[in-house]
């Protein structure tokens, strides 16, 4: 197995944080700088207060400076206001430089999960549910937001006030300074226990929600088997318990710090009550000015808060603990199937000749192989066509040309290259693939056509669509080539969807078409026409076409059958009816052209 997540240690997560915030770390320097200064300018307040009391009010000179100081009184108080100001533009322009950065985070790095997530090869989308995925992209992202935006900056406003208040307090009396510190240590270890306790809790919810999700989104883009089942009333009580599961976890994670809450605030509380009492003292026997004890009990809040400020801090950093770990997960992820680093440089059109040489292929969740020495070649220009009964690998085996998946024994040669050794968009862009589920785009039938070159010109789009035999039906649409088809083509009947995936795949010229079943939903009438449109398309192409019936196959160079991953057998229309195995007891199913009993026989 790969190695999808990296050490989650919080240490690399913050590292993970700080290595996106390139560009911006100066920047984001400086909303550290700004916190800092304001919250040490906080003590500016208390400060020049005992400055005025000593001064002006209970000093043993306060008359005499009242009557000949004013000026050193009005310099305090200019300060004070002057200090005030310059405050609050300092939290407003932090406010803003946490805020916007923040944003830029979110907005690169969603981009950056969003290419991931496009990039990812099959085995992904098999791995990762779309709700998950989803989950990641939005919930998870902004609990990383928040962390850059508030935790980070509480945790950077707390530590300087702590501090620097600290500092101020040791100042002005070391003994009464100490007395305060220690109640810190006991509220450390309490904070410590929350976190163990909490933790787990938060990884939790955070699955809860994506499980709510997942739900969500698969029932939401499944509606119409909800409702052909009249599964509504079984489908609403599932999401209702998986979201009153949700509900009780974000209760108990909420309980728990409520557990906490009481101990935290009563050492919190019993600061101003130290202070109270031995202060009181203290200023009897004369060890402390007035205005000291007011600078003080001023600033108590400002030893106190931080403490508070923990309990959210431990909180939010064990949501981001959880999210970041999921992020990272598809950050860090790298798509298997991807090029070489001497990948063979082929801008021209490839010709078209495809090859397989023994090649074996296995599922990676997959026990047994799906397919086994499966040897053929396809020459520029050929049709093959690939007949089976259902699950025997047909899909399979023409996701290999592509390379959707990679084989597990063998080669696959396009134009005499090994696909392992060409480039990836190179190839792809040279395959027109019509899959076998038709998932078309919310967008005009004409964008929908258009999706693999959007500069192509609308009389090219009919084009196409007349040789998919799909222009009619589009001719009869309210707006034509402009109608807007619903998400996954709502509004279509299959046979139409499956039309349009095919001028689709037709629009692009490729070199090589493969059709996965792409006409089982139209009539026999349609059908001619789609075989006649694909015989006079204007530009050379190499097609294998999955089909179950004879009409459609029957025209190919080459019809091969395949039984549970081996070819069973392999020749023209005439050579494999001659053969009376598989094939010539198809024809006879569908054509009834024989006897039941010859065909039973086969
Ligand atoms: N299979 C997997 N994982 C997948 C797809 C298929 O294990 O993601 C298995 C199911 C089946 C085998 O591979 O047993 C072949 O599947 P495939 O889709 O290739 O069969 P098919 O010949 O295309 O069947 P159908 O005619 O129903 O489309
Ligand atoms: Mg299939």
């Amino acid at each position: 197995m790969e190695k999808r997540s990296p050490s989650t240690q919080e240490h690399s997560r913050l590292k993970w944080v700080w290595t996106n915030l390139k560009g911006r770390r100066a920047f984001y320097g400086l909303g550290i700088m700004g916190s800092i200064t304001f919250n040490v300018l906080q003590l500016t307040i208390p400060f020049f207060v005992a400055k005025l009391i000593d001064t002006f009010i209970s000093g043993p000179d306060a008359a005499y400076n009242l009557e000949h100081n004013r000026r050193l009184f009005f310099i305090y108080i200019a300060a004070m206001v002057g200090l005030t100001l310059v405050r609050t533009v300092i939290v407003y322009a932090t406010g803003m430089i946490f805020e916007g950065n923040s944003q830029w985070f979110l907005y690169r790095i969603r981009n950056v999960l969003y290419d991931k997530v496009q990039r990812q090869d099959m085995n992904f989308y098999n791995t990762f549910r779309t709700g998950d995925l989803m989950t990641r992209m939005t919930g998870d992202l902004d609990a990383v937001r928040h962390m850059i935006a508030w935790v980070i900056k509480t945790i950077i406003e707390s530590v300087a006030l702590y501090t620097s208040t600290m500092i101020y307090f040791f100042f002005m009396d070391s003994l009464l300074a100490s007395i305060l510190l220690v109640i810190s240590p006991l509220i450390f270890i309490v904070i410590l226990k929350f976190r163990k306790d909490v933790g787990p809790k938060h990884a939790l919810l955070r699955e809860k929600l994506s499980g709510l999700n997942t739900n969500a989104q698969e029932n939401i883009s499944g509606n119409r088997v909800v409702k052909a089942f009249a599964r509504e009333k079984y489908e609403i009580e599932k999401f209702d318990r998986g979201n009153t599961e949700y509900s009780e976890t974000n209760k108990k994670t909420a309980l728990i710090w409520l557990k906490y809450y009481p101990a935290i605030e009563t050492f919190a509380n019993m600061m101003p009550i130290i202070l109270l009492v031995i202060g009181g003292f203290f200023i009897i026997d004369g060890r402390l000015t007035v205005g000291e004890f007011a600078a003080f009990s001023g600033l108590i809040w400002a030893i106190a808060n931080p403490m508070r400020n923990l309990g959210s801090i431990m909180n939010e950093f064990q949501r981001f603990k959880a999210a970041s770990a999921k992020i990272m997960e598809i950050y860090y992820s790298e798509p298997k199937i991807k090029d070489a680093p001497n990948a063979l440089d082929l801008p021209d059109r490839f010709k078209g000749k495809v090859e397989f040489k023994d090649v074996s292929f296995k599922y990676e969740d997959g026990k047994l192989p799906v397919l086994e020495h499966i040897s053929f070649t396809v020459e520029p220009g050929e049709t093959l066509a690939i007949m089976g009964e259902t699950g025997c690998g047909k899909t399979s085996l023409i996701h290999l040309i592509p390379r959707f998946y990679e084989v597990t024994g063998g080669q696959v040669l396009v134009d005499g290259h090994d696909v392992r050794e060409l480039k990836l968009h190179q190839l792809r862009k040279n395959i027109g693939l019509a899959t076998q589920d038709v998932l078309l785009y919310s967008d005009t039938i004409d964008g929908n056509i258009a999706y693999g070159d959007e500069q192509l010109p609308k009389n090219e789009v009919v084009k196409f669509a007349r040789y998919s035999a799909a222009s009619d039906f589009i001719a009869k649409m309210p707006e034509g080539y402009e109608t807007i088809i619903g998400e996954r083509g709502v509004g279509l009947s299959g046979g139409q969807k499956q039309r349009i995936s095919l001028a689709r795949a037709l629009a692009i010229r490729p070199s090589i078409l493969i059709l996965d079943d792409t006409t089982s939903a139209v009539d026999m009438e349609t059908e001619k026409e789609i075989q006649e449109g694909l015989r006079n398309l204007d530009f050379p192409c190499t097609k294998i076409i999955i089909a179950q019936r004879i009409s459609t196959t029957k025209n190919a160079d080459k019809i091969m059958v395949l039984q549970n991953g081996h070819i069973m057998e392999v020749g023209t229309h005439e050579e494999l009816v001659k053969k009376h195995g598989y094939y010539h007891s198809l024809v006879t199913l569908q054509t009834g052209e024989e006897e039941f009993g010859k065909a039973g026989e086969a």
